[in-house]
């Protein structure tokens, strides 16, 4: 059956009213980069907008393999079951543009949350990804806010400069690790520490229970070196198991415990607003970039450029100047 196209309205109405496939389909409009459709999302996402704000925003990362899906599957079943809220999941498939199909791998194993009815899940392929979060991301969580989530959890690996991306749109940002083998702290990652609110070691069962303790140890010592992201708050350090579904509501408190600490002292707002400012500036560079990649001029001499700098017969510098003049040039002619 052909799908019959939607305009600007029907995505707000559809998106307003819960509908999940409007939703679905409002998300795959925001990431589009048809110039029709990027006109459309705009226009939608203005309406949108006076209905988002009051979700909780979660950002989780972690290695791949942590057990972040098997986290979120556990978190959200806590979520509808045990508290009666919606939660919707933004999670980006690392390897799917690799191996073009992890994504059904995901579903299989958030098959259970995927099933209830207070629950949304999508995937995205990373595909115009920045290290593993989708560049419209931060839109699909507004999106899915317009919707009327209680919760928006955003899935991201840990590799890159993902992490710092989504910790700018979340309001708690939580890291899962692992009691690994050797070194404890050897895998740590300074950029992850410095953006983590909550810590959690996952797997936290079995034999490695006693491991996964003296990880939060180790972990906890650790996180003494830096400097708290908020004066108010000294990120905590969990343990977890996502698939015994053990430590989970004590997490999902800490995340609560978390903004309503950040709320009282004021930092909340702070974040919303400094978040609202990075955004500004990303979307500004996004749009100068894109401009500057689509000009045909510049796109004929970088493609001779490239090779003599890549051999070092050009200075990239003086290239990139190159670029710019000649994209300076075609927009003031
Ligand atoms: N023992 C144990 N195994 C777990 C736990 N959580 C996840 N796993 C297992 O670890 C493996 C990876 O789990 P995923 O949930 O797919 O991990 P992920 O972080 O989403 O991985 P990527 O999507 O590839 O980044 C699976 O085989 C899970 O069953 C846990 O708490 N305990
Ligand atoms: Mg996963």
């Amino acid at each position: 059956m052909k799908r019959q196209s939607l305009n600007v309205q029907d995505y707000v109405r559809g998106v307003e009213s819960g509908d999940r496939a409007v939703l679905a389909r409002a998300i795959t409009l925001v990431e589009s980069n048809r110039a029709d459709h990027r006109e459309m999302a705009h226009d939608m996402l203005d309406q949108l907008m006076p209905r988002t704000g009051s979700a909780i925003r979660l950002g989780i990362t972690g290695v791949p393999g942590v057990g972040k899906s098997t986290f979120i599957e556990a978190l959200g079943l806590h979520l509808i079951n045990g508290l009666g809220l919606s939660v919707a999941v933004l999670a980006v498939d690392p390897s799917s543009s690799v191996r073009g199909g992890s994504i059904l791998g995901d579903k299989t194993r958030m098959q259970r949350l995927s099933q209830e009815t207070e629950a949304f899940i999508r995937p995205s392929p990373s595909q115009g990804s920045l290290g593993g979060v989708h560049r419209k991301t931060r839109e699909s969580l507004l999106v899915c806010e317009a919707a009327g989530f209680d919760v928006v959890l955003v899935e991201t690996v840990g590799v890159g400069q993902s992490e710092t991306t989504v910790a700018n749109m979340v309001d708690t940002f939580l890291v899962l690790m692992l009691a690994g083998a050797g070194d404890e702290l050897q895998g740590i990652k300074k950029g992850i520490l410095e953006v983590a609110d909550i810590l959690a070691i996952n797997k936290a069962d079995g034999e490695n229970l006693s491991a996964a303790d003296r990880a939060r140890r180790d972990y906890k010592n650790a996180l003494h070196l830096f400097t708290p992201r908020d004066a108010a708050w000294h990120p905590p350090v969990l343990t977890c198991s996502a698939l015994e579904s053990n430590g989970i509501e004590k997490v999902w408190d800490t995340v609560i415990e978390h903004r309503e600490t950040l709320r009282a002292s004021g930092a909340f707002s702070l974040r919303r607003a400094e978040q609202n400012q990075s955004w500004l500036w990303s979307l500004v560079e996004d749009e100068l970039l894109q401009t500057f990649k689509a000009n045909p001029d510049v796109q004929e001499e970088l493609a001779m450029l490239v090779d003599p700098v890549r051999t070092g017969q050009i200075n990239p510098t003086g290239a990139a100047d190159r670029l710019l003049k000649i994209f300076f040039g075609t927009r003031d002619a």
